[in-house]
């Protein structure tokens, strides 16, 4: 099939999602369309059947905001002509379904027809998305679209609640790709992170308010207080400059480490023995999914998708939103040498159901 991605470019879930997607279907034959304003982090290597087409636009003086989605429009429309596209799938609602909406109709003026698929993710449905300067705009779009999918139960259900849509929505869940997401021999940077035997506890996210990282300092402090640990903190958002100025002036600092955005995600997992997500929101958590398949079980909160992908007492812990004692006392428990390797083990059963192979035709499916 002929198939058009539209997604954001950069490190959120949701491009991810669609980009490591896109791989897969042009890897089973199909032709793969990427439309963004810049290319996808993860479509970093040449492959046959994958192309790119970035939405370009001039700005003008009068425009105090750049019209980002009609650019996107006329781009979709552009593409499925030249390309024949027979399906666009756009992840995140917002602006992209109401682009691909808009593109459909003025396509079926020149008797082209096109499939929308809409991907819902997470915080276009629980955050941004139902403020009321979007809500309309959003039901509208999903209504004009083919097919809805939602990233779990959870997201299935708050999108029924804060919406005034009542279509079917499919739960397709995010997936892991375990040619690059397993445990690998990294003894050596084990060695250089934590030279005594310490335990390492890995956090990842775009340090947004909802990632509530305050909270994994906390977690962290509860364990260290008890145990030799080190905590690695992963990725970069509006929140980072203020954690780390928090965590320089407390006595902690030494032990915790921040690391940036990173590319090979796997490789640090696959050292660490403890992945901490305290989110407040959380449609999914691919993160804690990626933790799983490298053999780290995770503390979590029970918001959102959490509970679906991190089953309580089995792949780890789960617990209220903000409950850092209780989180910090599940984090010992897993971490006890005669618990840790049996939640290690239980972990990486619980991600290989998410398995790229089991979701993929799922999508395929649909088209
Ligand atoms: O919050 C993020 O990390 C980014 C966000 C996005 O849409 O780019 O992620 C959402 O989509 C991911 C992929 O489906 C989910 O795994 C995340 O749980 C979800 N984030 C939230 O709901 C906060």
């Amino acid at each position: 099939m002929n198939i058009g991605i539209v997604c954001y470019p950069t490190f959120g879930g949701s491009g991810v999602v669609a980009t490591e997607l896109g791989k897969a279907l042009a890897h089973k034959g199909h032709s793969v369309h990427f439309i963004s304003y810049d290319q996808p982090v993860r479509l970093d290597a040449f492959s046959q059947n994958l192309y790119y087409h970035e939405v370009s636009f001039n700005n003008y003086p009068l425009f105090k905001y750049a019209p980002y989605e009609i650019a996107l429009t006329s781009k979709i429309v552009d593409i499925v002509k030249a390309q024949k596209l027979e399906v666009i799938h756009v992840h995140y609602a917002i602006p992209h379904a109401a682009a691909a909406v808009t593109a459909k109709h003025i396509l079926a003026r020149e008797g082209i027809s096109l499939k929308i698929v809409t991907t819902l993710h997470g915080t276009d449905i629980t955050l941004v998305g139902k403020d009321q300067s979007y809500e309309p705009v959003v039901s509208y779009s999903l209504h004009e679209s083919d097919i809805v999918t939602a990233v779990s139960e959870s997201l299935k259900r708050d999108t029924y609640s804060n919406f005034s849509y009542n279509g079917a929505i499919h739960v397709i869940p995010n997936f892991i790709d375990f040619e690059r997401f397993n445990k690998q021999p990294r003894d050596h940077f084990k060695k250089a992170i934590a030279p005594n035997g310490e335990k390492i506890l890995v956090h990842t996210s775009n340090f947004r308010k909802v990632k509530r990282v305050p909270d994994v300092l906390e977690i962290y402090r509860i364990v260290a207080s008890s145990i030799p640990a080190k905590l690695l903190l992963i990725g970069d958002g509006p929140e980072r400059v203020a954690v780390e100025e928090a965590c320089r002036n407390c006595e902690i600092c030494p032990d915790v480490t921040f690391l940036g955005k990173q590319e090979a995600v796997e490789e640090i997992l696959s050292i660490a023995d403890l992945f901490i997500i305290p989110s407040e929101t959380e449609s999914f958590g691919l993160a804690a999914l990626e933790a799983m398949a490298c053999e780290v079980p995770v503390i979590s909160t029970n918001t959102g998708g959490l509970p679906e992908v991190n089953i309580d007492g089995l792949t780890g812990f789960t617990s209220n939103i903000g409950d850092t004692k209780k989180m910090g006392a599940d984090a010992l428990k897993i971490l006890e040498d005669g618990n840790l390797t049996q939640f290690k083990k239980q972990a990486k059963a619980q991600a290989l159901k998410y398995k790229l192979e089991n979701i993929l035709p799922l999508y395929e499916s649909l088209y």
